[in-house]
């Protein structure tokens, strides 16, 4: 018997990627397996997706994922620019950016806050584990201050938060999970891809080999004890909307994506509202002084122009044109060298 198909026909098997060659039990071996299984799900065609990494084990993970796409590995932490030059080539294909913590938040900070304020289409997800996963465990931007390693001494700055960064950069959709919470994490990544800027999602995805101390924000023990997520997140597609379930009356937020797609925000304890920067910022800021992993949805404004939006560029993909249409014809040249006189 045929193995199950998606409305496009294809397989899981379709969205797999090269041999993986990451720790068993590395975090982002999870993010890896929500990103395949968002696709196929999505009815993306493997084809049609490009890959953009940096340096690093999480860098190294979209190898380990559709294969038959185009991918893109590039130096340290300048991914963004990587990815912008290419979706400027051409607008229409879906953008998967995987990066970490040392890629991102360490020696990418500068070009991650300028691709955020950017606001192109893409999915820009960090597998965060406060260390240099690949180097074999250095300090990140984003280790806690205190901490001891027994080769590096004691971290004494304070850390990173990518979140905060991504919001103060005027992101447009900023979320953050845990690579222990795989349902979460595909519903995001799902409602990620259909948004129509830049969506950035901060993974807790533990080291298991340098940096998952049970004390410590980045190991699975302590992000299991103290996730607090915000809400029960669903993405519902737009030709899905039928099927939405049920929730009680009162209890349901909902956020239209620009191709009509919702995420669906069931209110768990408290209210939260992810439309508000202001509740962002407060929402980030107490986790921190509390020392807990707030996870889900926690900024997202459909409306904001993505960087395409913004240029006069023509429909047809510019490494479509070709050299007649690209080059200005010689009457223009003389025009312009002339007006230079
Ligand atoms: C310009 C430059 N500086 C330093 C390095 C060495 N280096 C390779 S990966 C890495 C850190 C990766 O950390 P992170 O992005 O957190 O990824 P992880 O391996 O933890 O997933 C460093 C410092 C490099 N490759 N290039
Ligand atoms: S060294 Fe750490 S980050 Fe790298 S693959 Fe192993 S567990 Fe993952
Ligand atoms: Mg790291």
């Amino acid at each position: 018997m045929p193995d199950e198909t998606n409305d496009i026909g294809l397989e899981r098997a379709d969205y797999q990627g090269s041999p993986n060659t990451l720790c068993k039990g590395c975090g982002h071996n999870a993010i890896i397996g929500q990103i395949m299984s968002a696709c196929y799900e999505l009815n993306l065609r493997p084809e049609e997706i490009v890959r953009y990494s940096g340096i690093g084990c999480s860098s190294k993970a979209p190898t380990y994922m559709l294969k038959r796409s185009f991918g893109f590995n590039g130096l340290h932490g300048r991914m963004p620019s990587l990815a912008l030059g290419a979706m400027f080539a051409d607008r229409t294909l879906t953008n998967i950016g995987m990066s970490g913590d040392g890629d991102t938040a360490s020696i990418g900070i500068g070009q991650f806050k300028h691709i955020c304020r950017r606001n192109p289409p893409m999915l820009y997800i960090v597998g965060n584990n406060g260390v240099y996963g690949l180097t074999k465990g250095q300090f990140s931007a984003t280790t806690e201050a205190g901490v001891s390693f027994k080769r590096q001494g004691t971290s004494r700055y304070l850390p990173v938060d990518i979140c905060m960064e991504a919001l103060a950069s005027n992101a447009s959709f900023v979320a953050r999970s845990f690579a222990g919470d795989p349902k979460q994490l595909r519903q995001l990544i799902k409602a990620a891809l259909r948004h129509q800027g830049i969506s950035v999602i901060d993974v807790i995805s533990p080291c298991v080999s340098f940096y998952n101390f049970a004390k410590n924000l980045h190991s699975y023990e302590y992000a299991r004890e103290h996730e607090i997520p915000l809400h029960e997140l669903e993405f519902v597609p737009t030709d899905h909307q039928i099927m939405i379930k049920d929730f009680e009356a009162g209890t349901v937020r909902n956020v239209k994506l620009h191709d009509d797609s919702i995420i669906r925000l069931k209110k768990l304890d408290k209210e939260y509202d992810p439309t508000s920067r202001w509740q962002a910022f407060k929402v980030l800021e107490e986790a921190e002084e509390h020392h807990q992993l707030v996870t889900g949805l926690i900024y997202v404004d459909p409306d904001i122009p993505s960087t395409f939006d913004r240029y006069d560029l023509v429909e047809e993909p510019l490494n479509r044109l070709g050299n007649g249409r690209l080059r200005p014809p010689r009457e223009s040249i003389d025009q312009i060298n002339q007006m230079m006189l």
